[in-house]
């Protein structure tokens, strides 16, 4: 049970574009509270009512053409302190679990592997603004470029990075899957091809260990 001493823990969700993160969103807060924790759920860009204005200059299309990707980047980034300083913190603070749909991971696969930002550049702001907060777990849901972009496409018109190319979108799963590599005590990559009770079972199989490690 959630101890009002103990910091409660962070866990993202990561991946390029329809893999099935809103989806499963759910059903890992409903398996967090089965186990006893408070759980707030989030997203990035948004989360706050400033990140989720700064969420519509981000994904709103442009006529008048594309946006700098240092603009991009720290439009990101300011969005990540307003959620930092309002939600994040004082819930992990508070002892309740947060579960956030993208977060820097994010930043590191889209603005530096998909358009090529430096990850210095990138490592500096995240030093900036998070100080030494990292994800406790991060479920990468990974999947073919164009299953993704097909599923999402079903879905909606698309947003201003869902109209980027499939190279783009490649660099940003292997951006991920770098990651992946780089963080193998936080990452678990979720082979998200399956149908939805598999790609959920495995889910419920991660974090049924993570439950344990934390306990
Ligand atoms: N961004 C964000 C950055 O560039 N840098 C950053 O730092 C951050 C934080 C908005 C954009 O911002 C960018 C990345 C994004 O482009 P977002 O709203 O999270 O971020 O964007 P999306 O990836 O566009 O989220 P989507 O809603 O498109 O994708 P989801 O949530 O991954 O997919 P979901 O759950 O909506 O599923 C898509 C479809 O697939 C079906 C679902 O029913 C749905 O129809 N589906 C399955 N079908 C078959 N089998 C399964 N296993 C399925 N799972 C889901």
């Amino acid at each position: 049970m959630t101890s009002p001493h103990a910091r409660g823990k962070l866990i993202t969700l990561e991946g390029a574009e329809g893999v099935g993160k809103t989806t499963n969103r759910e059903f890992i807060r409903h398996c967090i509270e089965q186990s006893g924790h408070l759980v707030v759920t989030t997203r990035e860009p948004g989360g706050t009512p400033l990140g989720e204005q700064i969420r519509g200059l981000l994904l709103e299309q442009r006529d008048e053409g594309s946006m700098a990707s240092d603009t991009e980047l720290l439009l990101m980034f300011a969005a990540r302190a307003e959620h930092l300083a309002r939600v994040i913190r004082p819930a992990l603070e508070s002892g309740q679990w947060v579960l956030c749909d993208r977060f820097t991971d994010a930043t590191y696969a889209y603005q530096g592997g998909g358009r090529g930002v430096p990850r210095s550049r990138i490592a500096v702001l995240e030093e900036w603004v998070q100080a030494d907060l990292r994800p406790d777990l991060t479920f990468l849901l990974d999947l073919p470029v164009n299953e993704g972009l097909q599923r999402a496409g079903k879905r909606s018109a698309p947003d201003r990075f869902e109209s980027e190319h499939a190279a783009f979108f490649e660099r940003v799963r292997q951006a991920y899957l770098a990651l992946a590599q780089q963080y193998p005590a936080r990452y678990r990559v979720i082979d998200a091809a399956q149908p939805l009770e598999a790609v959920q079972q495995r889910i419920h199989d991660v974090l049924a260990e993570f439950f344990v490690r934390s306990s």
